[in-house]
């Protein structure tokens, strides 16, 4: 799977500031990808890590509505650490990375775009498979 790091972007997402309080919206060719599900983390002790997978055809846009988190990113060779905090910036994370995702503030919901519906085969949690699969 030849994806690295440095296909990982962060999104501008549209905002329309007002005094009455911000909007922002998601609507179609702002994501890279048709968006088949969405789904979100919340109320996560700040002790807990979520992640600690990878996936072999999945495209995601990870999004922080409240708060803060970290996202560790590998790509089997280089690796990035990247602090999500802006609820109008989004980082789309392409197949083929290893993440991990920690130190969430209280509070913090992390919105999550999918291009596909949930599939326990597209993931891979052992991080010894996940090199066996950068090398194919
Ligand atoms: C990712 C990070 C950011 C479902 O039934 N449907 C779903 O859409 C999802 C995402 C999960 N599940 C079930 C599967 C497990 O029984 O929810 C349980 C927890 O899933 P998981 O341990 O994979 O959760 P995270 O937070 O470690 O990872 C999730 C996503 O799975 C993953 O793709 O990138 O959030």
């Amino acid at each position: 799977m030849i994806t690295s790091i440095k296909n990982l972007e962060i999104i501008d997402i549209p905002k329309v500031q007002d005094p009455r309080g911000n909007l922002a919206f998601i609507e179609k060719d702002i994501i890279p990808f048709h968006i088949n599900r969405v789904y979100y983390l919340y109320d996560v002790p700040s002790s807990a890590h979520r992640g600690g997978h990878a996936h072999k055809k999945l495209y995601q846009v990870l999004v922080a509505l409240s708060g803060s988190f970290e996202v560790h990113l590998k790509d089997g060779e280089n690796e990035t650490k990247i602090t999500l905090n802006k609820p109008d910036k989004g980082l789309l994370i392409v197949p083929g990375i290893w993440r991990e995702i920690g130190n969430f503030s209280s509070g913090s919901v992390c919105l999550v775009l999918a291009s596909e519906e949930y599939d326990e085969s597209d993931y891979i949690r052992d991080y010894e498979d996940f090199k066996l699969f950068k090398r194919t």
